[in-house]
């Protein structure tokens, strides 16, 4: 089989923050507003008060302490409470594209390719843009690249499933040459006046190149080892958006057409799935968890790694094994783990080995085993 390495990887950082104080601020000014206009309601027994969010509660559920986003005011405005972005003329390049367009040209940099080296484009996230065009294939014109691009979903499992396609393509020929991207503008399927989900999510775009190990030049490469995928049906992390909607004649703005989870169940269930499916991935490559030098994880909550890192490394395991980005970025769905890759792997040696793993709705989880070349 033709190996294959993960060459270069690239990030785009939305310029806007909202801290959890910023959050917490407006959410509260909405719950108070909220009260007050449906005080009858309540005092009557027949809508029911909402209660206010703390920063707090915040931090110590999920580590999350600030989230980056493509547009804050929007989202803090009490009266709205979701981002205010353009509609774009079709002749204009849409916004998940030129996201990924700026996250691919720097893991191209970083890969010492030009975009016509290029000859498949994968834009996996967990929200598309629009049904069609393929947003892949905007962004392979945006680029340059040339061959073929598709988009795919698998929610937070995006960019492992992603990273997989792109491994398939090069050792079966398909492709030299892929580049793999996951804008995620979460922002704009948040539920920001849920408190139990309003500070979870944030906007990113990661980007990762995979071709032949032969054609590749960078000084930073990770041959892949293997990759595993698993999925089993939940509907405890949900989003009922989708096309059908106005056919159904459903209300657009219900709370079922946007994010909703049974956090503490997913929480539950997830943890030790994933760590079973890493743990197994590994025993195949004849690897044993302990020999990993890093697991850059799915980042959607603080304890959720650490029970994790727990199971596949003991207790006593540092926190550098498990790097958590998730403080600064809040849960990007498929982008978290590749964040913590691109930001943590500067350290490790030539022959460390390394897991990208990510887990989320589905239920899905992805794992890609890499060992520094
Ligand atoms: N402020 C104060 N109190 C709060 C708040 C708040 N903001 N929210 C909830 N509370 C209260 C609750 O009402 C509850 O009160 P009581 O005990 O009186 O009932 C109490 O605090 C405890 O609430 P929870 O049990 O919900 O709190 P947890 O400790 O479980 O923490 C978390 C909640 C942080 C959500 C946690 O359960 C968690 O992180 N779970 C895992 C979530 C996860 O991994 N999800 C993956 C999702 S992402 C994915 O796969 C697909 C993404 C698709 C992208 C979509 C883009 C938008």
């Amino acid at each position: 089989m033709i190996p294959v390495v993960i060459s270069g990887t690239g990030l785009f950082r939305p310029e806007h923050t909202i801290t959890n104080a910023e959050l917490v601020a407006s959410f509260n000014t909405y719950v108070e507003q909220y009260n007050a206009q449906h005080a009858a309601q309540i005092a009557a027994g027949e809508v029911q008060a909402l209660a206010p969010s703390s920063e707090e509660f915040i931090e110590k559920a999920s580590g999350i302490k600030q989230r980056y986003v493509l547009e804050k005011e929007g989202i803090l405005d009490p009266s709205r409470m979701y981002p205010r972005l353009q509609e774009r003329p079709d002749d204009q390049l849409s916004l998940m594209a030129e996201i990924a367009a700026d996250a691919g040209r720097k893991a191209l940099a970083a890969a010492g390719k030009q975009p016509s080296d290029v000859d498949a484009v994968i834009c996996s996230s967990a929200n598309m843009q629009r049904a069609y065009p393929a947003m892949a294939i905007e962004i392979q014109q945006a680029l340059g690249a040339g061959g073929f691009g598709f988009d795919m979903n698998v929610a937070c499992s995006s960019a492992t499933f992603g990273i997989e396609q792109a491994v398939n393509a090069v050792r079966s020929g398909t492709a030299r040459c892929v580049l793999m991207v996951n804008p995620e503008i979460t922002s704009a399927h948040q539920e920001w006046r849920d408190r139990d989900c309003h500070f979870i999510f944030g906007d990113v775009c990661t980007a990762v190149v995979i071709e032949r190990a032969d054609t590749a030049t960078s000084d930073d490469q990770w041959e892949v080892l293997g990759t595993k995928l698993a999925t089993q049906f939940s509907n405890n992390i949900r989003n009922n958006f989708g096309f059908m909607n106005r056919s159904e004649d459903s209300d657009p703005d219900a709370r079922d057409k946007t994010f909703r989870q049974e956090g503490r169940k997913v929480f539950k269930e997830v943890v030790p799935i994933a760590a079973a499916h890493i743990e197994d991935h590994l025993k195949t490559l004849g690897l044993e968890s302990t020999q990993v030098s890093r697991y850059w994880l799915h980042q959607a909550n603080q304890g959720m790694n650490q029970f994790v890192i727990k199971k596949l490394v003991g207790a006593d395991a540092g926190a550098d094994i498990a790097p958590l980005i998730l403080n600064e970025y809040a849960n990007t769905a498929s982008a978290g783990s590749v964040i913590a890759f691109h930001e943590y792997h500067g350290d490790l040696k030539s022959g460390d080995y390394g897991v990208i793993c990510s887990f989320g709705a589905g239920y899905s989880v992805g794992s890609v085993v890499v060992r520094k070349r």
